[in-house]
């Protein structure tokens, strides 16, 4: 199996923890990427295979999977063991929904704070109002996901594609001034306990990495 992957790339960083909760050996391929070109040109590879020119792009044998929810949905019926998805339809599609949420509703936030802190020329006078604007929107979010995780360990009991997708969204808010506030106990717990995971920790700790190097660089 083969993973092409950004170094930056929170989609990515999704696709990359599934396959270590999963056990699944992997070559992996941090495409190229810059704060001035970010990823353009796009890997030859990844242009070739996904119309889309993005990462995550996953190879297994013949099989060709673009998107990092596809690819979890891929690798849950292809090595359904351990499992990330819940059981029950009822269960699956709450599962489905946040993993959803995740990337239509929080992520937009995430790409402001990113857009307005991290790109080089991004400084004008309506930052600070975006910035703020996508911190009030996180906080909007972090509050309701907090009702959700009462009395839960996980969104869905166990881990799952919920936890893995909403996680690195939070992990970069926190990173980029939007840190969930120290009343909502329920998220601080559970995203110390997905923290506390080692798949979770090492991507982390890349993605981390890769932001410092790329502010020095
Ligand atoms: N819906 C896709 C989004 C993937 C995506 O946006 N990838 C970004 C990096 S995080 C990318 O490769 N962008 C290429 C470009 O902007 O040229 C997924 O879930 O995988």
């Amino acid at each position: 199996m083969r993973l092409y992957s950004g170094p930056l790339s929170l989609f990515s960083a999704k696709t990359r923890i599934a396959l270590a909760e999963k056990g699944l050996e992997h070559e992996l391929i941090q495409v190229d990427w810059s704060r001035e070109t970010r990823y353009i040109p796009h890997h030859p590879e990844v242009a070739r295979l996904n119309p889309k020119g993005e990462v995550p792009v996953l190879i297994d044998g013949n099989t060709v999977v673009c998107d990092s929810t596809l690819i979890a949905e891929y690798l849950e019926e292809k090595y359904p063991a351990p499992p990330l998805f819940p059981q029950g339809a009822a269960e699956r599609v709450r599962c489905r929904q946040q993993e959803a949420a995740a990337d239509e509703m929080w992520f937009p936030f995430i790409w402001d704070l990113i857009e307005t802190s991290f790109y080089p020329n991004s400084g004008d006078a309506s930052v600070e109002a975006r910035a703020a604007s996508a911190r009030e929107g996180l906080v909007a979010l972090y509050s309701k996901f907090d009702a959700e995780l009462a009395d839960r360990e996980y969104y869905c009991g166990d881990l799952t594609v919920a936890d893995i997708g909403t996680g690195v969204f939070v992990f970069a808010a926190a990173t980029l001034g939007a840190p969930v506030p120290a009343e909502l106990e329920n998220v601080r717990a559970w995203f110390a306990r997905l923290q506390a995971r080692p798949s979770v920790a090492q991507v982390s700790a890349d993605l981390a990495q890769a932001a410092a190097g790329a502010m020095t660089a």
